[in-house]
């Protein structure tokens, strides 16, 4: 009897062996959640792999690791990301962007007629939301979810691509400031892409899980999350290992676009300056918008850069060596330093303390009290504006993730334990707070 239970106890013994030599073994299973970030002016997919413990932002065929917010509609086809960003030029009429600012948004008439100026593309008022006109046909239009289900759709088709297998579930990122009818309009159009939401996280929360925040003991995360246009600041408490928003404030007319005017005008002005005439070819002012955002991202990295535009100018003979009709080419070149790009705007980089300021007053908490600063947004690379923050709060703000892929890499992280592969026993890392508005500074 004694012998018998010993070759019992010996098989499973056996058993649990091989059990276990397979867990070691066998390659770790596929992530089977993906995690989305749906941006504004860009979105990107990434995957929790197990095996490393590691997330996984997917790169297009091309190395890239997000693409355009764009979708172009013609009455044959659609075309999405850069493909869309390609051809915009050529079809302004057509091609819809920043879909993410209308959608599930409740809007006046009014409202809608001040926001549709800002757009070539055509939107139209229905029943208190936006639709976006893109047909030559008036009587047909899209909703901002269809157009952001196809972005979905293409960040799905990368993910599949990438693993190999089919994908149906996701976790979204969503503004901290989205109400219930924007996230429930978001997932809406993930269900048309053929996602199924498994939660929603706010941006905020996302990138402080980048930085891996929600495993170390921090109670009061400040993120500052600056883009193209708009500035964002959260304040984030954690309890029991999960993030409450506290506070919101930003500024809706603040970001990258600002930086580059500021640029621009400057080059304007020594345009006008050295030829006694200022650009008016739609092509030359691209050239030189092309230039500037060029030069601001050089200077993120070096003292000074040279920018070198020919031009066309009007009626002007100086410094020009060809006369067709009125107008003369030149070769605009003219040395842009970090200082000078700082001096233009350091008024607007100090607007970013407003809203700080006002997050800290809501949240009863002095900048001393601050655990972690969290930079996000590519404006966030900029040198002065992280000093700026440094020197309010007298401490290093966290920059080492990619500004660009923080919220994506927080949102695949959240995935992973949605999807099992945690190894910590957790479901959640963020409370909802459905009270909170944000203040707004313009
Ligand atoms: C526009 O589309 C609608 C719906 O498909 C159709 O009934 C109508 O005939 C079209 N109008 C024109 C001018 O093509
Ligand atoms: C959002 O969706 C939930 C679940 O489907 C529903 O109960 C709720 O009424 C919706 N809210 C709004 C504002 O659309
Ligand atoms: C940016 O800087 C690098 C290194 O100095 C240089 O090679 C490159 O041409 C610069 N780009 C622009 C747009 O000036
Ligand atoms: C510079 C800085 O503040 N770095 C912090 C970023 O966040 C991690 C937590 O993951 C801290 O340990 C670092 O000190």
């Amino acid at each position: 009897m004694a012998g018998a239970m010993a070759i019992l106890g010996s098989s499973i013994l056996a058993l649990l062996l091989a059990g276990y030599l397979a867990q070691q073994y066998l390659p770790p299973p596929k992530p089977k959640v993906i995690g989305v970030d749906l941006g504004t002016t860009y979105c990107s997919v990434g995957v929790f792999q197990p095996g490393t413990g590691k997330v996984e932002v997917i790169a297009d065929k091309a190395g890239r690791k997000s693409l355009p917010s764009m979708v172009l509609f013609t009455n044959q086809e659609v075309r999405v990301g850069y493909e869309a960003q390609e051809l915009a030029d050529a079809n302004p009429l057509n091609t819809v962007y920043d879909a993410k600012r209308f959608i599930g948004k409740h809007f006046t008439p009014e409202e809608l007629q001040a926001e549709s100026s800002r757009y070539q593309f055509k939107i139209l008022y229905n029943k208190g939301h936006a639709e976006f006109s893109v047909f030559a046909n008036e009587t047909l239009s899209v909703t901002p979810e269809y157009v952001g289900s196809r972005l979905l759709f293409e960040l799905k088709k990368l993910a599949e691509e990438y693993l190999g297998v089919p994908v149906s579930k996701a976790v979204i990122s969503v503004p901290a400031e989205f109400d219930e009818r924007q996230r429930n309009h978001t997932v809406k159009a993930a269900q048309l892409a053929g996602l199924d939401i498994l939660r929603v996280i706010n941006e905020p929360t996302a990138a402080a899980m980048a930085y891996g925040l929600h495993k170390v003991d921090v109670f009061n995360v400040l993120v500052v999350d600056l883009g193209g246009g708009t500035l964002d600041v959260s304040l984030l408490n954690k309890q029991g290992g999960m993030f409450l928003t506290r506070a919101m404030a930003g500024n809706n007319q603040l970001g990258g676009q600002d930086f580059n005017l500021r640029l621009l005008q400057f080059l304007f002005n020594r345009i006008h300056q050295q030829y006694g005439a200022v650009p008016t070819d739609k092509q030359d002012v691209h050239h030189l918008r092309q230039a500037v955002e060029a030069a601001k991202l050089n200077l993120t990295l070096y003292d000074s850069v040279l920018i070198r535009v020919p031009l066309s100018l009007p009626g002007s003979s100086e410094g020009g060596e060809e006369h067709s009709g009125t107008s003369s080419k030149v070769l605009f070149e003219e040395t842009v330093t970090r200082d000078l790009f700082e001096a233009l705007n350091q008024d607007l980089f100090e607007k970013i303390l407003a809203p700080v300021e006002e997050v800290l007053s809501r949240g009863h908490l002095g900048r001393h009290e601050v655990d972690e600063i969290v930079l996000v947004g590519g404006s966030t690379r900029i040198p002065r504006i992280r000093q700026v923050i440094q020197e309010f709060f007298g401490k290093e703000p966290n920059t080492s993730v990619d500004p660009d892929l923080a919220v994506v890499i927080g949102v695949a992280l959240q995935a992973g334990i949605m999807g099992g592969s945690w190894p910590l026993q957790v479901s959640a890392l963020e409370i909802p707070n459905r009270h909170l508005q944000k203040v707004n500074f313009n």
